[in-house]
């Protein structure tokens, strides 16, 4: 590892645009007759339509989330202006939203591809370099792990979803971003082995919000038992890459359930 690779972004791959929107219920407003409903909420098997839930908030100022999952920002658009279309929004009064993108970081890949180039006497961000870089991310799409971080589904038996946003710090001596990829792609790994405690009970959801909101990851995370939450994020305040490095937003609980009942 030498000084070269040290400032290398980590090579990234994103699928499905994110939008979590959250509200206040207002219930002075009038409500409209009849059972609130919209296309956005319909169940399709088709995955190339992304796919969208209500959540009802617990514990929070606010009541009620939506997440919606699409392939392009234009399609998160139409969602946005058909629910805004909707005579039964009116109750709603939005308190916060986060637009984001499934992200896959690959810092193993990107690491290794960085010592390689110094080890053939070439530099990071060389031609060779920038070559590998594409040929082996574009592989990786077709890894099972990596598309179920980008076309992500909940697990039937996980309801219950907590989301928060959050950032690596960037502070003198203390800077995520100043270290070599070497030492992030090592830490994310250890942070990886803490997640993979968790299988089969959270279900992560990673977002990138790098030019798309002041924090830069969304973390949705969905559990069967509420009380993991708890668990994997107390575990994980002891990995490294969170002990040091990371910065936390608000944080929303809820469950997952029809619309009507979450706007009940
Ligand atoms: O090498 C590896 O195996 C790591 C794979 C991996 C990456 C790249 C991974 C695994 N995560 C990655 C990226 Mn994660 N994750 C969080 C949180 O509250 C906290 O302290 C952190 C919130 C949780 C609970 C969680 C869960 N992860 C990221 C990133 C992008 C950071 C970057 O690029 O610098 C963030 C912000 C983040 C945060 N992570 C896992 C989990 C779980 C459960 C796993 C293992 C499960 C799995 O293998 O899919």
């Amino acid at each position: 590892m030498t000084d070269q690779t040290a400032e290398q972004a980590p090579e990234t791959l994103e699928g499905w645009y994110a939008l979590h929107q959250i509200y206040r219920i207002d219930r002075e407003r009038n409500t409209p007759a009849g059972t609130a409903e919209s296309d956005v909420f319909r169940r399709t098997d088709n995955t190339a339509y992304g796919w969208s839930e209500a959540v009802s908030l617990i514990g929070s100022t606010s009541d009620v989330m939506f997440m919606h999952f699409r392939p392009t920002l234009d399609a998160i658009g139409d969602v946005q202006r058909e629910l805004a279309s909707q005579p039964w929004m009116r109750r709603l009064v939005p308190t916060y939203s986060f637009l984001s993108v499934t992200e896959a970081g690959l810092y193993h890949m990107t690491a290794k591809i960085a010592d390689e180039a110094v080890a053939r006497g070439g530099e990071v961000g060389d031609k060779e370099y920038h070559a590998a870089i594409r040929t082996r991310a574009e592989s990786e799409r077709t890894n099972p792990y990596v598309m179920k971080r980008l076309y992500p589904v909940r697990p039937e038996a996980m309801p219950y979803v907590s989301f928060y946003p959050m950032s690596k710090r960037r502070a003198v001596g203390q800077n995520w971003y100043s270290l070599p990829i070497g030492e992030r792609s090592r830490l994310m790994h250890e942070h990886g082995l803490s997640g993979r405690r968790y299988a089969g009970r959270v279900q992560q959801v990673i977002t990138g919000a790098i030019g798309f909101d002041a924090w830069e990851w969304g973390v949705t995370l969905f559990a069967g038992d509420p009380l993991d939450f708890k668990k994997i994020v107390s575990d994980m305040r002891f990995d490294v890459a969170s002990a040091e490095y990371a910065e936390f937003g608000p944080v929303y609980v809820g469950k997952v359930g029809a619309l009507a009942e979450v706007l009940g």
